[in-house]
């Protein structure tokens, strides 16, 4: 309970109807936080109309309790006077439930992006937290947590912590976890089923991409493109990239890992991953995209020669070979 608190109790007590969303391409975290949240209100006031916007729900992610509610389309009908926005490091990735927010009388913002400039009466920025769902658990009493909030919460820690392995994992974030732990979950279920498990075509596209991977910089940055039409051939989606990224990472020797991957023709996202020196969040923020230190990502459209070739430019003067002189 170390943190400054926000009183959700107190924020929604009076709120009619309240819409939670996390942020475009939810992970682990965005949906734990979300259904997290969406447990304990329903939890406070039974009577209240409580809905969870999110583009949609990895498959990896329906063993959460709850998951069939969320709300995957706009639906001009319903009106919220409160919306709460978790996990959600730039208000513009709400995506399609951003209108809900803009109307919205009560604005509240729970996050863990360092880049997150977002300011308000009811905002709570934890940079320091692995994860939303780790803010969230500290804002619940433990007469309120529930296993269904429980094993959210939980689920959302293991995914931004890669299982408490990234350097995100405080001693406070095992605290956290072992709270949730104490609630009854089945820790090795969710870790299992919604981390490590893999489709078969996941696993191809893993073992294609790290085969078609390529080393610069004297093997201190490891690079892997996937093009759409090999999306489409394998009948692959861009869910199914997730976890490449983390493969890449642990290549002997880098210092950081950039996975390109065309979405459209012509229209890739890149995700970045460092370990020591390498601020990536530098790098997607200079090329129109943000994240944290040992983890970022960005859009880019065009040439993926060009793509590559940024960010090796922004990476280099990073690498520090030359200070060590
Ligand atoms: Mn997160």
């Amino acid at each position: 309970m170390s943190q400054k608190k926000l009183d959700l109790r107190e924020i929604c007590r009076d709120s009619r109807a309240i819409a939670i969303g996390g942020h475009i391409r939810p992970d682990g975290d965005c949906v734990g936080s979300c259904l997290g949240v969406m447990h304990y209100l329903h939890r406070l006031y039974p009577d209240k109309t409580v809905d969870v916007y999110l583009e949609f729900v990895p498959d990896s992610l329906r063993l959460l309790p709850g998951w069939e509610k969320i709300r995957t389309a706009y639906d001009p009908s319903r009106t919220y006077d409160t919306y709460i926005a978790l996990d959600n490091g730039d208000i513009d990735r709400l995506g399609f439930s951003k209108p809900y927010f803009d109307a919205a009388e009560t604005k509240v913002v729970i996050d863990h992006h360092i880049s997150n400039t977002y300011r308000g009466k009811h905002v709570l920025i934890v940079p320091q937290a692995s994860a939303a769902s780790e803010i969230v658990a500290d804002l619940i009493d433990d007469e309120d947590l529930t296993l269904e909030i429980a094993q959210c919460l939980y689920l959302g820690i293991v995914h931004d912590t890669g299982v408490f392995k990234h350097n995100n994992t405080t001693p406070h974030t095992m605290c956290v976890a072992g709270r949730l732990i104490g609630c009854g979950i089945d820790t090795e279920q969710i870790i299992n089923e919604s981390f490590y498990e893999k489709t078969y075509i996941q696993n191809q596209i893993l073992g294609r991409t790290l085969l078609e991977s390529f080393l610069v910089f004297d093997g201190k940055m490891v690079v892997s493109v996937i093009k759409n039409q090999v999306l489409t051939f394998y009948g692959a989606t861009s869910q199914d990239i997730d976890g490449v990224i983390d493969q890449l990472n642990v290549t002997h020797g880098i210092e950081v890992a950039a996975l390109i991957y065309e979405i459209e023709p012509e229209e890739y996202k890149i995700s970045l991953r460092s370990h020591h020196i390498v601020d990536v969040s530098k790098v997607a923020k200079s090329l129109g995209g943000g994240g944290h230190v040992h983890a970022a990502g960005f859009s880019a459209t065009g040439n993926w020669h060009d793509i590559v070739n940024n960010i090796m430019e922004l990476v280099e003067p990073e690498l520090g070979v030359a200070s060590e002189e």
